[in-house]
């Protein structure tokens, strides 16, 4: 939970957040985001944590004590964020047509603390390791060992994928059930708050693990939707065994790994602050490639050539694997995803792709200005870079 005891010191002023509040609740009541009242009404059932959990200190690798030595640890609480980023804005949408929607810091940690939507908005930034005043908060974490090895970090940055988001917001908040896309792994660090997480196969088919049609309600393609209703069946004794789940509830410096192709689907307990990169790694290099070639055509040209002057040794990989029939989820999911779709394995267009990752919650913002002041909408801005990468 979030320590509001310096409330005074670090909060917007007291006049201004009164003001800001009044209009944000009767925007937010006008556009129906609590009709459900899922603020008052919505429970996660207890869990079975059926995560494996490896101790950092009782394995060899010696790097595997993940994220103690961060100093995000310290300074990712939401009040120094707070502090900190205050009149920074950090992406919290897209509108209709592809455009973020952006709130300062300040009016976003105001919006955690008093919202009671249903499916509250989410801040999850790409570029924030791009912008000059937010650039500093790469310095607090490290890529863990592990996944240092991304093979997309030969490709220029301004070229490659979206790949790192700073990702915080309330409780109920989180990203729906989707695979991540391009073919890519991913690991998600939780440096604040509890996230509960459920992991299903890579072959369990889409019309099993989506919430069916009439069940999609007031807030289609939202965890919280997908936690009052597949949920259910996923924990019943009729859920196929052939698609055995894995749910487990993140605690702070837990850091999740979601192995490339697996369902999953995130919903926040408490506001969570997080940090999260995907990543082409040599053991999906075969499932990145051809998946990349078809759905982004440009990058992977000059991707290919890198690899080639860089670690040539791969590119009898990537050529077998061109070969290779893709599998049918990661290929065709999409619109619901937040990650892995058709459009966004895509650089037809704008090129963006990846950057659909976190499209789930952001459709449904529409291209509301949440208030004038606090949120850019994001036309009046123009294409967000990670859209024109
Ligand atoms: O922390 C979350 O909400 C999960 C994020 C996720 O699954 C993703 O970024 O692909
Ligand atoms: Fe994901």
């Amino acid at each position: 939970m979030m320590n509001t005891g310096c409330e005074e010191f670090i909060g917007v002023p007291q006049e201004e957040s009164l003001k800001q509040k009044e209009k944000l609740v009767q925007e937010l009541n006008n556009y129906g985001w609590n009709t459900l009242g899922f603020a008052t009404s919505f429970d996660l059932p207890p869990i079975t944590d059926t995560i494996i959990r490896l101790n950092g200190s009782e394995i060899c690798l010696e790097e595997f004590r993940l994220t103690s030595n961060w100093a995000a640890h310290e300074k990712w609480t939401p009040e120094r964020l707070l502090k900190k980023y205050r009149n920074q804005k950090f992406k919290c949408g897209e509108d209709d047509d592809g455009y973020s929607v952006k709130i300062k810091m300040k009016y976003y940690y105001d919006y955690m603390r008093t919202n009671d939507d249903d499916s509250p908005l989410y801040v999850f930034d790409s570029s924030f390791g791009e912008r000059h005043k937010t650039k500093k908060l790469l310095e607090d974490y490290e890529i863990p060992k592990f996944w240092e090895d991304d093979l997309f970090r030969y490709a220029e940055m301004k070229k490659r994928p979206p790949h790192r988001w700073i990702v915080f917001g309330p409780a109920r908040s989180g990203t729906a059930i989707h695979i991540d896309p391009l073919g890519t792994s991913a690991w998600n660090a939780l440096i604040h708050g509890h996230k509960r997480w459920v992991l299903i196969p890579p072959d369990a088919p889409k019309a099993l693990v989506k919430p069916m049609k009439h069940e999609a309600g007031k807030h289609p393609d939202e965890a919280v939707t997908w936690f009052n209703t597949v949920y259910k069946r996923v924990r019943s004794s009729s859920w196929p065994k052939e698609y055995p789940i894995i749910e487990c509830r993140q605690a702070p410096g837990e850091v999740m790994f979601v192995p490339a192709g697996w369902w999953h689907v995130v919903i926040n307990e408490s506001v969570t602050v997080a940090i999260t990169q995907n990543l082409c790694s040599i053991a999906n290099l075969h499932i990145v490639w051809p998946k990349t070639v078809r759905g982004r055509p440009k990058f992977s040209k000059h991707w290919f050539k890198r690899i080639k002057s860089e670690r040539p040794e791969l590119i009898s990989i990537m050529e077998a694997s061109e070969a290779t029939p893709q599998d049918e989820n990661s290929s065709s999911d999409s619109s619901s995803s937040s990650s892995s779709s058709d459009d966004s394995d895509s650089d037809s267009g704008n090129d963006d792709g990846v950057e659909k990752r976190m499209q789930v919650q952001r459709k449904r913002r529409h291209s509301q200005t949440i208030s004038e002041n606090k949120v850019a909408c994001a036309s009046k801005l123009g294409r967000s870079p990670e859209r024109k990468q």
